[in-house]
């Protein structure tokens, strides 16, 4: 195998079951004979090394061949492709169909970046762009060393909502009311400000006509004998029927109403106080002026999700892509990899997916993925959580992976946490949650406002309800808790999802959200549902503007 590439010496690498810094990579490509260089490399690594280091590298090449040491030759190739694009806020009712225009990952200098439905924007030059000679390229490449011993100090990852090691789920009733009343005070707590409520039981002794104010979970939606909506109120003290007619505005927000979500009317109470007619419908929501937080340098995310290894539609060759990709110099800010669950095809899953299997022993199918996640720089920080195909409940939250898998996913040392999880990443809060309650929230939501073809409005509406997966009973099974994980508390400045396997993203309220695709060719269920899968797509945020790219590997 010719070992030219930084990439195919980290396959290499990866084949011979070790995952490599990219500095350890650029070394060895520079060596005068790199293949040689790799097996003195390896030979010499101490045993239980899973990640080979430039210090390994180094003393490698210095004991055997003095002269292979020479300076990297392959990191002169600089990011011309610095041009990003602005996501615009898509919340107005009739925003244009996105296109998902995509780059690819063929390395020509114009084959930039570019997202969906809006025009490119062309960032100021950075440092590297200038380098156009020999001795100029020797600067950057040193640039990029000094950059990445900063980075090495400016890297920062913490997690917050995690239900890992914290389930005290036993599957009793009481459990479902202690859920259900957490989700109710978390989620009333953030409409009390602004509307004058009473509990539904004071509600009912208030004389007719008052005006009235509520904030419940909806227990209820039926039409009424003459077409007007009905929506019944619940909370801790009582249900409460409101009457939605069908000739106001407020009208077409029934449609939006999913059950057990939390919103708050206002309005007038019947003269026998027997039902209120509602005036305004209040969702928790982001404010419309919410500021995100950024990163304080040019650092990038590439968010992912629903690689299903061990399924015979897994897309190696887009992965290899990506995974080589990322060895580039034009990847050289993507220091964070996120995945959003769905690592592998799992088994069991759904019915008939046995005759899809290319791997059926779920263990060997994570060793096979790690094998995979070897191939990206080892100096990625990883964060990952599980998705409905994984070995890990299926009822939400999900935790993180157990001892047995985290040992087999260990080479990068990855932060394994649950779904959901809130991972602040050097001050940018990416929520991540695999999305199964996507499928429930594109089935009942009028098409116009979510569908597959973008999933990332069905991300906004889980926004504006401030809840993941507000529904519970279909599609989503819930593990009732003592608390409600699956509130989202604090507004974060990105919402990453995936499992519709749909690349689709935008921002609502100045919120990022990204869905990310997925790994997998079409299945033979999703064929007959007429599902057609966005595979072998990489969203990269920059974390310092909130700007996305988007690179195509297949
Ligand atoms: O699901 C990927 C997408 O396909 C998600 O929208 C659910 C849907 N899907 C896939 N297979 C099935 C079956 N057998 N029944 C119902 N829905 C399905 P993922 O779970 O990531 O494979
Ligand atoms: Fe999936
Ligand atoms: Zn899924």
């Amino acid at each position: 195998m010719p070992l030219e590439t930084p990439a195919r010496i980290a396959r290499e690498l990866a084949r011979r079951g070790y995952n490599a810094e990219r500095e350890a990579v650029t070394l060895l490509a520079g060596a005068t004979d790199p293949a040689a260089a790799l097996d003195t490399a390896v030979e010499t690594a101490p045993d239980d090394a899973l990640r080979l280091t430039a210090e390994h590298v180094r003393s490698a090449l210095s004991t055997d061949a003095p002269a292979a040491a020479s300076p990297p030759t392959d990191t002169d190739a600089t990011d011309t492709t610095a041009s990003a694009d602005t996501v615009p806020d898509d919340t107005a009712p009739d925003a244009p169909p996105e296109d998902p225009s995509v780059s690819t990952a063929t390395p020509s200098p114009s084959s930039g970046t570019q997202a969906a439905d809006a025009p490119v924007e062309t960032k100021g030059s950075r440092k590297g762009e200038m380098a156009g000679t020999e001795s100029a390229s020797t600067t950057s490449a040193d640039t990029a060393t000094a950059d990445s011993d900063t980075a090495a100090v400016k890297r920062s990852i913490d997690i917050a909502g995690d239900i890992t090691g914290r389930s005290t789920g036993t599957g009793e009733y009481g459990d479902f009311v202690s859920v259900f009343r957490d989700r109710y005070e978390k989620l009333s707590g953030k409409l009390r400000g602004r509307v004058n409520h009473r509990p539904a039981s004071a509600v009912a002794d208030m004389p007719g006509g008052s005006d009235v104010a509520m904030i419940g979970l909806v227990n209820d939606v039926r039409s009424s004998a003459n077409g007007h909506w009905i929506v019944e109120l619940e909370d801790t003290t009582g249900t409460f029927p409101c009457l939605i007619t069908k000739d106001r505005d407020i009208a077409d927000l029934v449609d939006e109403l999913l059950l057990d979500e939390c919103v708050a009317v206002e309005g007038t109470l019947s003269d026998d106080a027997g039902i209120v007619f509602v005036d305004a419908l209040h969702f928790p929501d982001v404010p419309r002026t919410y500021k995100p937080s950024t990163a304080d340098r040019h650092v990038q995310a590439a968010l992912i999700s629903d690689v299903h290894v061990g399924s015979q539609e897994f897309m190696a060759d887009a992965w290899h892509r990506f995974a080589d990709w990322l060895h580039t110099e034009e990847a050289a800010a993507v220091e964070y990899l996120l995945v959003a669950g769905d690592m592998v095809e799992g088994v069991g899953v759904y019915p008939d997916q046995d005759e899809e299997l290319d791997i059926v022993d779920i263990y060997d199918q994570y060793d096979r993925f790690s094998e995979h996640l070897k191939e990206v720089p080892g100096d990625l920080d990883i964060v990952m959580i599980p998705g409905n195909h994984d070995a890990v409940r299926l009822a939400e939250p999900q935790p993180g992976f157990d001892e047995e898998l985290r040992e087999i996913m260990s080479a990068h040392d990855p932060r394994i946490v649950g779904n959901p999880s809130t991972v602040t990443i050097e001050g940018v809060s990416v929520l991540m949650y695999h999305g199964v309650s996507l499928d429930e929230v594109i089935a009942e939501l009028p098409e116009e406002t979510a569908s597959y073809d973008h999933p990332h409005r069905a991300m906004y509406h889980l926004l504006k309800k401030r809840h993941v997966a507000p529904k519970y009973g279909g599609h989503m099974r819930l593990a009732p808790e003592e608390r409600d994980y699956l509130v989202i508390e604090n507004v974060p400045d990105v919402f990453h999802t995936g499992h519709v396997h749909k690349l689709g993203y935008g921002k609502y309220h100045n919120v990022l959200a990204v869905n990310s695709g997925c790994w997998q060719a079409q299945t033979a269920f999703q064929k007959s549902v007429n599902i057609d899968p966005d595979a072998g797509f990489a969203p990269i945020v920059d974390l310092d503007t909130l700007n996305l790219t988007v690179r195509k590997f297949a």
